[in-house]
């Protein structure tokens, strides 16, 4: 049996096309079943649904075989134990700074201030403000990052951003654009040697699948 993770919503849709490809069909709909694990046209493959971060801990563990994630889900779980073959370039973003409309970031890190960052990406923020020299007290935070600075808990938050709107309608702008961002397919790494037979055609023509640049 080969083990899939996948989170609802973008990245389960946009790893469709990509499963297609390897003659994979998911025979469940996610959004109209609260079942967590998913069969597929194929047998000895299932999917199974995990919050996006917590894909990156089932793939180490070996909860499941391999999984696609969030860059900003690897580099905060940290990588250990995973193989990452694949940049699928799905689920595109990018991760920003953002303060409230009117606040004055580029004063505030001349001044050498210390600034109140609220995120959920706190080893992405910690790692690009201390290569800056600026000083952060970082506020760890799960969801809703965009509240903080209108309610004067933060200065400034590091969140991720597609279209830009939804810092729009909130009355934030983004200061500084950290790194873009993509999913990747990540695999065990004790899954890979054990479970190659079933694993690489999987991995190939999801390779094959990606556009190449
Ligand atoms: O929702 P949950 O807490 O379970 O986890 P999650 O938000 O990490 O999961 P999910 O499924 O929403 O996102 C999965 C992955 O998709 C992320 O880890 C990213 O790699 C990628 N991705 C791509 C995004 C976005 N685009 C995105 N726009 N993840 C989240 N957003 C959110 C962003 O956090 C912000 O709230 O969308 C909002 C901004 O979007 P715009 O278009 O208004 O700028
Ligand atoms: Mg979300």
């Amino acid at each position: 049996m080969i083990t899939l993770a996948l989170s609802k919503g973008r990245i389960f849709d946009e790893t469709l096309p990509l499963l297609a490809a390897a003659g994979i069909t998911v025979t469940e709909d996610p959004e109209k079943s609260r079942k967590l694990i998913l069969a597929t046209n194929q047998p000895h493959v299932r999917v199974v649904l995990v919050r996006a971060s917590d894909v990156p801990t089932y793939v180490e563990y070996g909860g499941a075989d391999l999984g696609v994630a969030g860059k900003d889900s690897l580099i905060e779980h940290g990588g250990q134990g995973l193989f990452r073959p694949l940049d699928l370039q799905i689920a595109k973003c990018r991760v920003s700074v953002a303060v409230r409309n009117g606040f004055d970031y580029q004063e505030a890190v001349t001044q050498g201030s210390r600034l109140k960052v609220a995120t959920k990406y706190t080893s992405i923020a910690r790692d690009f403000f201390s290569a800056k020299g600026v000083h952060v007290d970082m506020i760890k935070l799960y969801g809703s990052m965009e509240l903080a600075p209108l309610t004067g808990m933060a200065d400034a938050i590091v969140d991720l951003v597609s279209t830009g709107n939804t810092l729009k309608a909130n009355d934030l702008v983004e200061v500084e654009h950290i790194m873009d961002i993509s999913s990747h397919l990540v695999v065990n790494q004790a899954a890979l040697k054990l479970k190659q037979a079933g694993l690489k055609p999987i991995i190939d023509a999801f390779a094959s699948a990606v556009p190449q640049d």
